[in-house]
């Protein structure tokens, strides 16, 4: 599939004029043809393809919009609630408390693009799963993030390793644009899984749609099935 397969009316009719919040696709900078085609038969560990079906390889991580967060604001907390044993309210100290993690892996967002070997560190959120206690009910987890926004996976990916909460990108703190203090990371779904500045962390028995599932994206966000839209 070509990028420009995402037209821009496309987009329109999908998000019902929400456009610029996910990004124009075709305004990235691409990494080479050749490079692309290059990567096109490489494998990952778990045997699949490198790049998903319809993604083409960036040189830079792209900003994609949204209604910017608390940034580095003292004041600012995390909520872990719902289905947990012990609903918990972490500062950025408690949080720096537990064993970070660094992480490269590929994002891949739904307009097109995907980052190769983006380098994170952040806490994994099985090891919060760990600390609160999810209950036996629990099968999703929803995102809460600033300005309404939500988005959900279920417990059996937010259990999966390379599942961060990311505080850190390329080294340095996160840039507020992708979401300071803190961002969800699920890199092996669609990028809007992967919500900027939370707020809080929901342990539900039922999922919930989130920001662009209900709005026309897939819940299932699988790049590797092109799972894009429902
Ligand atoms: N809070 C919040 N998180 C969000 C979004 C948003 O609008 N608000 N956009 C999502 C989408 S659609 C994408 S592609 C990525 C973009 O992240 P980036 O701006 O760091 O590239 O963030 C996701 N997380
Ligand atoms: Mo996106």
């Amino acid at each position: 599939m070509e990028n420009n397969k995402l037209s821009r009316r496309e987009f329109m009719a999908l998000s019902g004029g929400a456009l610029v919040k996910i990004g124009l696709p075709g305004t990235f900078v691409k990494l080479s043809h050749a490079k692309n085609a290059d990567l096109a038969s490489e494998l990952r560990p778990d045997g699949r393809l490198r790049i998903p079906p319809g993604q083409m390889a960036v040189e830079s991580i792209q900003k994609m919009g949204g209604s910017t967060g608390p940034g580095l604001d003292p004041e600012w907390r995390l909520q872990i609630k719902g289905e947990v044993k012990k609903p918990t309210t972490f500062s950025w100290n408690d949080l720096m408390q537990f064993p970070q993690t660094d992480l490269l892996c590929d994002v891949h967002c739904v307009t097109g693009w995907t980052l190769l070997d983006s380098n994170w560190q952040g806490i994994q959120l099985r090891h919060i799963m760990d600390v609160v206690g999810a209950t036996e009910k629990a099968m999703y987890i929803i995102f809460e993030a600033h300005a309404g926004y939500t988005t959900s996976i279920p417990i059996s990916e937010a259990r999966k390793d390379n599942v961060i909460l990311a505080h850190t990108f390329s080294g340095e703190r996160l840039p507020e644009p992708h979401g300071a203090p803190l961002r969800g990371l699920v890199p092996d779904r669609y990028f809007y899984k992967s919500a900027k500045w939370i707020e809080g962390i929901k342990f539900s028995a039922t999922d919930e749609l989130g920001y662009w599932e209900s709005g026309g994206f897939s819940n299932s966000a699988d790049p590797w099935k092109e799972d894009r839209y429902k």
